[in-house]
């Protein structure tokens, strides 16, 4: 083991506000993909602490039993969810290191991230304490005899399964939310990068959150992502991840009735007009898809540019693309860094290929940086000559690869936008602002940007259509997930009805 394993510290499970060695007394290995070594090693849990977490979670949400989280008042739950902010931001660099080891990503980006999470927990404290004065709430019926009212209520145990792209993010975006609404859940990172969300457990028992609230299982997906996603005892599942794992997770709930929200896939579209500022449209084109290595589900991955300006775009591109450096995340002014694993690494060098078959042109990059002879690393690829029929036009690949296609007039562009079976996203970078406004009408997706890509914030909601799956997070879309309605309808007459 590396010099590099002093920094992921050995954790256990997380269950009912306790360390838990796994039953099995299984581990997995955390490994660096920026060096390919072994840094550290997390439990491997399976069917048997799924059980036990969520026996945990139940106990904690249980009404009656001296250990309601669900009975709470939005702000006694706000108190917890302050002190998570607040904790993370303390730990703000460590966390962000440990991100960087465990995924690859640049560590200035890590930092964002953790950012976004602590601020992700104090928006969430503020709309759950907010509920306090919501959730009962009148309705106006046409009878005089009946008085009705609706409640919100928290849905109960949730499981959370989650990526590795934004490790701690993407826990953060659904724990807040379902802690802030009442219900209590158990965390289901991706075993390829779990290392901050057993930190997150860490600051839960640092801020003394009460024992079973939230429960945090690491190990494989069928072993442990599969046995949470079918446990009788879970009321709702909440997914982040592949269309292939949300369409099984998706079977599996089925069995049960139990509601779920996924977000899945994605091949995203940014649309450049002939009238954009050249420089900052490949800024943003730039951005839009090499943010993160490419692994965002929301990246604009397919480049849609106007045929009159496509030349001077290309080269400008090309330029850019060469000043990107490319270096193990922990360097400084690192902008891209491995990709998380082998098996990404193999799958989008399989993709790269597939392309070249098909008759595509690699235009920039596409193979590994000459100067880095170890771990995860490809160049930003930008791909032209690519045909609506092809593997790259129409799959995701999820790393620093741009495919590239011309168009002559506003519907073509359309017409091709839509011509994938994913929807989470869409941009559209134009001065005209007539123009964006059609456009954001007509791109079938649940997110659209105009004259940016990527932007994020914890107020707007986020999810998508088609393939990209179904349900909204963040805002308090993200809160609803978490909440049921309630009708309550009295007879309020003394006569007999
Ligand atoms: O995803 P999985 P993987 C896409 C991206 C990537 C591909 C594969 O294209 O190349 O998915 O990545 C858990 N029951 N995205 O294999 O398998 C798993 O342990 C229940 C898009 O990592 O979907 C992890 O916690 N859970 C994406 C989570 O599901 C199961 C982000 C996601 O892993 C399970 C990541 C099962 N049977 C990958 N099998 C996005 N939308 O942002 C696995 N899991």
């Amino acid at each position: 083991m590396s010099s590099e394993a002093s920094v992921v510290p050995r954790r256990q499970l997380f269950i009912d506000g306790e360390w838990k060695e796994p039953v099995l007394g299984r581990r997995i290995p955390v490994i660096n993909p920026a060096t390919e070594g072994v840094i550290g090693d997390v439990p491997a849990g399976t069917a048997e602490d799924v059980d036990l977490a969520v026996s945990a979670a139940r106990r904690a949400f249980s009404r009656n039993k001296g250990r309601d989280w669900s009975r709470a008042s939005g702000s006694h739950r706000a108190k917890f969810l302050r002190g998570i902010a607040v904790k993370i931001t303390e730990r703000r660099d460590e966390l962000a290191k440990l991100e960087a080891l465990d995924c690859g990503k640049p560590s200035d980006e890590a930092a964002w991230d953790i950012d976004d999470v602590a601020a992700c927990f104090e928006y969430y404290a503020d709309l759950g304490e907010a509920l306090d004065g919501k959730q009962k709430a009148p309705i106006s019926l046409p009878m005089q005899t009946f008085k009705s009212h609706v409640l919100k209520e928290p849905i109960g145990v949730v499981g959370l399964i989650t990526p590795w792209n934004y490790p701690l993010l993407m826990a953060a975006w659904k724990v807040a939310p379902a802690l802030a609404a009442g219900c209590t859940a158990v965390l289901k990172p991706s075993e390829l990068a779990s290392v901050t969300c057993l930190e997150l457990a860490d600051v839960c028992k640092e801020v003394g959150l009460p024992a079973g609230v939230l429960n945090i299982v690491t190990g494989l997906g069928p072993d442990a992502g599969a046995p949470l996603a079918s446990h009788p005892q879970v009321d709702k599942i909440a997914f982040t991840g592949s269309t292939e794992t949300g369409r099984k997770i998706m079977i599996s709930v089925s069995q049960m009735i139990k509601p779920v929200s996924l977000e899945l896939g994605g091949k995203s579209p940014i649309i450049v007009f002939e009238d954009v500022d050249i420089d900052k449209a490949v800024e943003w084109a730039l951005f839009g898809c090499f943010w993160t290595n490419g692994q965002i589900c929301s990246a604009t991955s397919r480049l849609l540019l106007h045929e009159n300006i496509a030349d001077e775009f290309l080269k400008k591109m090309c330029r850019w693309a060469a000043n990107i450096k490319v270096s193990d995340p922990l360097e400084e002014g690192c902008r891209l860094g491995p990709v998380v694993s082998q098996g990404q690494y193999e799958k989008i060098k399989k993709h790269i290929l597939t392309a070249k078959n098909e008759g595509a042109t690699i235009l920039y990059g596409g193979a590994r940086p000459q100067h880095l002879d170890k771990g995860f690393f490809i160049q930003p690829t930008i791909i032209t000559n690519v045909e609506t029929s092809m593997q790259i036009w129409k799959e995701e690949v999820f790393g620093p690869v741009l495919c590239v296609k011309t168009f002559r007039t506003e519907e073509e562009a359309v017409d091709l936008a839509n011509d994938t079976q994913y929807g989470l996203a869409g941009a559209v970078l134009s001065k005209d602002p007539d123009r964006c406004s059609r456009l954001t009408e007509e791109i079938q997706a649940g997110i659209v940007w105009v004259n940016c890509s990527q932007p994020c914030f914890c107020q707007a909601p986020w999810g998508g259509n088609k393939r990209s799956g179904f349900g909204r997070e963040l805002g308090e879309w993200g809160l609803d997930n978490y909440l049921t309605v309630k009708q309550v309808t009295q007879y309020i007459s003394d006569d007999p009805w």
